[in-house]
């Protein structure tokens, strides 16, 4: 019998209000199923919003350094279940083991980075223009808080939005992708492990369409926090605007490396590779447009071919193996589409462009490394996000035509630029139109104390992790004392 899971609201594990559920399959081996779901609906979001809303009076008062202590000792239980943590999650999301210790490891990372923010979360003393008064700023927590995050770092990403919320005094409801509730239910599981009063955080599981949107209608929802599709994103921001809330996205991208004339070519090379085929492709920083230098063009996409032909690909349980599934049917059929999109485009395709059928690889939604040449800019897999193991490479004669070209779409999340000159990676830094840069490093690898998110469709302003994601999940106070002991006028009394 597959296991039955929950969602988990104030404090406890309940069922799902309409009885409906939902499968939970591996996409290395759509036979295995992992469990069944809760298929939550208005009901279940509104039953966890309340929960949210009543544990919010305490919370908000319980200080920030406190508040940090129960995120120490969250770290702490994440890292010791490392290891059981990560291999459930590949066998939910399907990547690699290496890169899920990484997705459970940046949880880690954000428990301490954040559980030590307690102790700061500065604000700013400044002198008033007005004698024997005192002038401050100070963050204050903004109330129930939603949080819709995607599957492909189904640990990362929701410690990424949770912790900092909880930090700042908010209380949370989160609805993780319908791909990977498994590794949310652990989460959860050590959140209250931790000693997380009841209600402060609920986990909802559900489909976006259902749950996700329930939560972002929800009246009593004061924030939304997103990562995943700019389509969506867009939708969502829509209904924020509308009812005011706060929102901030963290959407697609289509990310470019550029290697110049002068780079160290198997440094570039490698983190192509990494950048364009980690993940299966599927992140939003992943690499899908290499933009070469015309006079190693020819080069370095043979090194390159030579390697993605022999990327292991299978089950990312397995140790030797490189590259895993995308996450499910719809996903390969979208990288379908887009390999059939390029073919009819013009581009020419150098190796991949079909799903894996040998022997076991039949069961899971495995797809070949692909790459495609003489890709031009106004293509649509120059221009479009296919999140999936597509790299498309383009020619430039020069650095400023590489620049031009990279910030040549719609999308500014992330970027890399290999080269030994300084002065041009200097000059990349400052004109590269993207969230992230890298130099001399692939576009994937983003730490968590510094600002993450993207410009342009990418984002919509706000940058999570670093200092910067205080900005997301608290308001500004300013506070005024006066001391003087009569009504001092601001602007008026100056002489
Ligand atoms: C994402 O792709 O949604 O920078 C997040 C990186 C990871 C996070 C990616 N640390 O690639």
């Amino acid at each position: 019998m597959p296991e039955l899971y929950k969602n988990y609201i104030g404090g406890k594990w309940v069922e799902g209000r309409s009885g409906k559920t939902f499968e939970n399959h591996n996409p290395a081996d759509r036979h295995d199923l992992i469990g069944i779901f809760p298929a939550s609906g208005s009901e279940d979001v509104d039953c966890a919003v309340s929960a949210a809303r009543a544990a919010f009076p305490r919370w908000r008062l319980v200080p920030a350094p406190k508040r940090g202590e129960i995120l120490f000792r969250a770290g702490e239980l994440l890292r010791r279940r490392k290891e059981e943590i990560a291999r459930a999650m590949t066998r939910e999301m399907g990547k690699i083991l290496k890169e899920t210790r990484g997705d459970v490891q940046e949880g880690v990372d954000t428990a301490f980075y954040t559980g030590g923010e307690g102790r700061r979360l500065f604000g700013e003393t400044t002198p008033s223009e007005l004698p024997d008064k005192f002038a401050m700023s100070v963050r204050a927590p903004i109330g129930v808080c939603g949080l819709i995050t995607p599957w492909n770092f189904p640990m990362a990403i929701p410690t990424w939005k949770l912790f900092p919320a909880l930090l700042c005094g908010n209380t949370v409801v989160l609805k993780p992708a319908s791909d990977t509730p498994h590794t949310a239910v652990k989460l959860f599981e050590i959140l209250g492990e931790a000693g997380l009063p009841p209600g402060v955080a609920n986990l909802v599981h559900g489909t976006g369409g259902e749950a996700g949107n329930a939560l972002v209608r929800h009246r009593d929802v004061r924030l939304i926090s997103f990562t995943g599709s700019t389509e969506v994103g867009r939708e969502i921001a829509a209904t924020c605007g509308q009812g005011l809330k706060r929102v901030s996205l963290e959407m697609g991208g289509k990310n470019g490396q550029i290697v110049l004339a002068d780079a160290d070519l198997n440094l570039a090379l490698e983190g192509a590779l990494w950048g364009a085929f980690g993940t299966t492709g599927q992140r939003c920083t992943a690499t899908s447009r290499l933009l070469l230098h015309r006079d190693i063009k020819k080069e370095f996409t043979e090194m390159l071919i030579a390697r993605a032909e022999k990327l292991k690909i299978g089950d990312g349980q397995d140790p030797g193996v490189e590259m895993g599934p995308l996450i499910n049917e719809a996903a390969r059929r979208k990288v379908e589409r887009y390999v059939k999109i390029a073919k009819e485009e013009g581009a020419r395709l150098l190796t991949g462009g079909e799903i894996c059928q040998e022997g076991e690889l039949a069961e899971g939604w495995f797809y070949r490394p692909t790459i495609f040449d003489r890709v031009t800019p106004d293509m649509r897999i120059a221009q479009e996000e296919i999140f999936g193991p597509v790299l498309a490479i383009l020619e430039v004669k020069n650095f400023d035509e590489a620049i031009e070209i990279l910030n040549g779409t719609p999308y500014g999340l992330s970027s890399s630029i290999y080269t030994q000159d300084v002065t041009r990676a200097f000059r990349a830094v400052r004109d590269i139109e993207a969230g992230i840069t890298y130099i001399n490093g692939p576009t994937i690898g983003a730490e968590v104390h510094l600002p993450f998110g993207g410009v342009k469709e990418s984002g919509n302003g706000h940058r999570e992790a670093g200092t910067t994601v205080y900005d997301i999940f608290s308001e500004w106070k300013a506070v005024f004392v006066d001391y003087s002991g009569k009504l001092q006028k601001a602007q008026i009394d100056i002489e």
